[in-house]
């Protein structure tokens, strides 16, 4: 109940916010948001830092230059696309005058001095940063808790996580105490929050929209897994945002060509064909994904070719084994990145201080280190082998999706887990995470609530640079679905 929404709902995705400038002053906005924070935050720990009195400041600041009065409003408008609007920002993102730890506590007491690009990017576009949303500890696990800012919990149920390792960004949205946000993606990051807390998040198409200024950054070959996107809770705010996080990159994309969804080709699979590692898919979920396909078929009159992509099955070792290849030129493990390049932790000595309470890293950073550099160990030969896998699978898909193709697939088997529990199944982002190494774009859609009245929600993916194929969907499965919810209306 005290997460449902105050009156301010008329301010909804970026278009309608900033029209409304017109009738309203800037400076009420950002009240309204910042009151919106306190009131949600004791209870969801989303945001960990803030900058309200620099966003209050900033705030006058446009209500100045509109009052100045502008015979062009159209020029001031693609000047500033985003101009007073309300945003926070993952905490592992540089941001000036605010911490990016990434939950490290050896990183505490560090604050950025510079904007990460994308952060800056949508600076200049007009966009008022509120302050930063909580994450998972080096951003390396799908709950958002760590020893710096404690755990982050679920809008629709407190008892539940959000995700990582955008965590705290997906909460915040959710209970709609920002706009729009930024997240990051390496085996899911964006997506999976998305999912948990019922929003739209988007992961381009690979080495599109510029990853620096993060911590922890990729290296090596993992450069072209990690993708930065834009989270948010309307549709047709992916498109803008993704326009300006591009920047000049954005020519690689067919933004402005008209989609019409007629003439898509749809693909679906119900689910990845029963790896081991994985558990089985919902119910629910595969209700939602079925009525779907009866929505597009009926609605729209296309065939939805159900299609069965037998390695999809290894995602999660194809996963594991391209993310440990090593370039010669990269030392940096993640063991180093821990004791964040003093001490390198010893994650075995870890787990044992873990254990009577003494250390400084949460329990599901320690166990991935473990897990990657231990237990992860393939024979050469099985190594090549998912290494080969991975490039088949990828011609496999790029094929199949072509130009004008979209595959539908679950974002996760599961909705949103009790706290603690995702380490009983700690590989299920393998869902998620495969498309990082086909670099394709995708975007995690909210298809409603479950009984329990938590998120549900499905991936969109097409091939490489046809993000606007995905973004199209999205705005389509909102309007035939309902998009995002609000917290506390079940
Ligand atoms: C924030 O992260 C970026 C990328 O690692 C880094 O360049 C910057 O120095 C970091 N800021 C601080 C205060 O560590
Ligand atoms: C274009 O994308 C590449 C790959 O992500 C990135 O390194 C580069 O900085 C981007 N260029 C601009 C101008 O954003
Ligand atoms: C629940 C919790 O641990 N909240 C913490 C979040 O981080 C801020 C620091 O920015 C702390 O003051 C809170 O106690």
């Amino acid at each position: 109940m005290l997460l449902s929404l105050p009156s301010f709902h008329i301010f909804t995705s970026i278009y309608n916010l900033v029209s409304a400038l017109l009738q309203v002053k800037c400076i009420e906005v950002i009240e309204t948001y910042i009151e919106r924070i306190r009131q949600v935050n004791p209870l969801i720990n989303a945001v960990v830092k803030d900058r309200f009195e620099a966003a209050l400041q900033e705030a006058h600041q446009v209500d100045k230059l509109l009052s100045e009065g502008h015979d062009d409003e159209e020029a001031l408008q693609e000047k500033f696309p985003f101009l007073g609007v309300p945003i926070t920002i993952k905490e592992a993102f540089a941001i000036h005058g605010l911490p990016n730890t990434s939950g490290l506590v050896n990183r505490r007491n560090l604050i950025s001095m510079s904007d990460a690009t994308v952060v800056s990017r949508l600076k200049q576009a007009g966009a008022i940063p509120l302050g930063v949303t909580n994450c998972s500890e080096l951003c390396m696990w799908f709950e958002s808790s760590n020893r710096v800012y404690g755990r982050t919990n679920n809008a629709y149920n407190l008892e539940c996580i959000v995700g990582g390792s955008s965590g705290g960004e997906g909460c915040i949205l959710a209970a709609a105490g920002s706009v729009i946000g930024i997240g990051s993606d390496i085996g899911g990051s964006i997506r999976m929050p998305a999912f948990f807390n019922g929003i739209f998040g988007h992961k381009p198409t690979t080495g599109v929209v510029p990853n620096d200024g993060q911590f922890p950054n990729a290296l090596g070959i993992r450069t072209n897994f990690l993708c930065t996107g834009p989270m948010c809770r309307y549709a047709e705010d992916l498109e803008p945002m993704l326009r300006v996080m591009a920047g000049p990159n954005v020519t690689k994309l067919k933004l402005d060509e008209k989609v019409s969804l007629q003439n898509i080709k749809f693909y679906f699979m119900e689910h990845d064909g029963g790896s081991v590692f994985v558990s089985p898919v919902d119910k629910e979920i595969l209700q939602a994904q079925r009525k779907l396909v009866k929505n597009l078929e009926t609605e729209l009159g296309v065939q939805v070719q159900n299609v069965a992509i037998h390695k999809m099955k290894y995602s999660f070792q194809i996963w594991s084994v391209m993310m440990s290849f090593k370039d010669s030129d990269e030392q940096v493990a993640f063991t180093d990145m821990l004791g964040d390049h003093g001490k390198p932790v010893w994650p075995s000595w870890e787990l044992v201080k873990w254990m009577v309470g003494m250390s400084s890293h949460t329990l599901p950073a320690i166990g991935k280190i473990l897990l990657l550099n231990k237990l992860v160990k393939y024979s050469p030969k099985t190594n090549a082998k998912l290494a080969s896998m991975a490039q088949s699978l990828r011609t496999e898909m790029v094929n199949l999706l072509g130009e004008d193709g979209v595959l539908l697939y679950p974002s996760h088997p599961v909705v949103a887990p009790r706290h603690h529990t995702p380490l009983g199944m700690p590989f299920n982002f393998a869902y998620t995470a495969i498309f990082n190494i086909l670099g394709l774009p995708v975007t995690q859609c909210p298809l409603g609530l479950s009984k329990e009245g938590l998120p549900l929600g499905i991936q969109v993916v097409a091939g490489p640079h046809n993000d606007h194929l995905t973004l199209a969907m999205a705005r389509y499965l909102e309007k035939s679905f309902g998009g995002w919810v609000r917290p506390g209306t079940c």
